[in-house]
């Protein structure tokens, strides 16, 4: 099997439909990686929730919807909050049709971050892979991660060591980080543009820390991101003086990447352990560097002094100081870190082996 192209099912978030952005970072980590396992020469059938838009258009790739209610999310949720399933679900759906498809695939991948799949895993004959979307964010999941890992921990994978480090694992984690298509994002050398800042306007994301910091330097704070919050927001607003916040929206990679290549610095403020930071990669595709508190994947992705500086978590005077020294980063070397270790090739070639590996029988012979 080890050089006939795979055949994958991958199935989608159930928490809003392929292309809407609701499903946030797990919607970037789908694309990229359908059109680098399309360029591998796999072929993939992809199931999600009505209304969904394939992010590739290839034969490899065929697209299957099924309707039903959003799955609650997790990330608003209390952490010891029960696994919940709405009327008329569009979760239990997304499986249905998945195992359905199973018989013409080698493996299933999930990239819902759900009991219900989990749970399923050691229960069908279908081998059924997970890339977990983010750190622990639920006690259900936690157990759910636990038990899996107990039952063959090959099952699943990572973007960081700090987002695995949450979950009870019994054997290093497979991580796999995650992939961009860098021909969408064009490397800007300025050096005396304003701050920015990215992400989802919500208290995990801690954006009035770097609010503060522009305000104590006297400086615009860019912000791109879909505000969630909006009481969250008015209040961020009124602690610093009129002006210092520039609200941009939340842009398509085409804009985001256009204006945020001409910052000087990314400030990345995370509150929660972030799986990865699909942000602070896409600045860094554009040569700029991250200033960023040193916590969970974006602490593990920037390389201090090299792509950015990291400070001690929640500590403004460090993240004022560090700001100060951006011009100090060569934003060439920022782009270099990208190409080397978050393109979608690289993304795609390391879930690939991942899987492969997977299948193969624990005692090593080659089925
Ligand atoms: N919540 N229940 C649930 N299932 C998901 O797949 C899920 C979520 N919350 C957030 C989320 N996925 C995505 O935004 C990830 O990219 C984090």
């Amino acid at each position: 099997m080890s050089d006939r192209p795979l055949t994958l099912v991958l199935v989608s978030t159930p928490v809003g439909q392929l292309g809407s952005g609701r499903g946030g970072g797990v919607e970037l980590t789908l694309a990229s990686l359908v059109q680098g396992l399309v360029q591998r020469g796999l072929h993939l059938h992809l199931v999600a929730p009505d209304g969904s838009c394939s992010p590739v258009q290839s034969a490899q790739v065929t697209l299957h919807t099924v309707p039903g209610v959003d799955q609650p999310s997790w990330q608003h949720a209390e952490r010891d909050s029960p696994m919940r399933i709405p009327q008329d679900a569009v979760l239990p759906r997304l499986w249905t049709c998945a195992l359905e498809l199973a018989s013409d695939a080698d493996a299933l991948i999930n990239f819902g971050y759900d009991w219900l799949p989990m749970w399923l895993t050691p229960h069908v004959e279908s081998r059924i892979f997970h890339l977990v979307s983010m750190g622990s964010v639920s006690a259900v999941m936690d157990g759910a991660v636990a038990d899996l890992a107990r039952w063959d921990q090959r099952r699943l994978a990572f973007h960081t060591r700090r987002q695995a480090s949450d979950f009870d694992l019994v054997e290093p984690p497979e991580v796999v980080g995650n992939g961009f298509d860098l021909s969408r994002y064009e490397l800007k050398l300025g050096t005396d543009g304003p701050l920015g800042w990215a992400g989802r306007v919500a208290p995990e994301k801690g954006l009035e820390d770097a609010a503060a910091v522009a305000a104590r330097l006297g400086e615009t704070l860019r912000v791109w991101g879909l505000v969630e919050d909006n009481a969250y927001a008015r209040r961020i607003e009124s602690a610093v003086p009129a002006g210092t916040i520039e609200w941009c929206g939340f842009k398509p990679t085409s804009e985001l990447q256009r204006e945020l290549g001409g910052c000087r610095a990314l400030l990345n403020t995370p509150k929660w352990n972030e799986a990865y930071g699909n942000v602070v990669v896409e600045a860094l595709a554009c040569g700029v560097p991250v200033i960023a508190y040193d916590r969970g994947g974006p602490g593990e992705i920037i390389q201090n002094g090299e792509t950015g500086w990291l400070v001690p978590p929640d500590d403004r005077d460090a993240l004022e100081q560090a700001t100060l020294r951006a011009s100090s980063i060569d934003r060439q070397a920022c782009r270099g870190w990208v190409e080397r270790c978050a393109s979608q090739e690289g993304l795609a070639a390391r879930v690939e082996a991942w899987i492969r590996r997977g299948l193969t029988p624990v005692d090593g012979t080659i089925s």
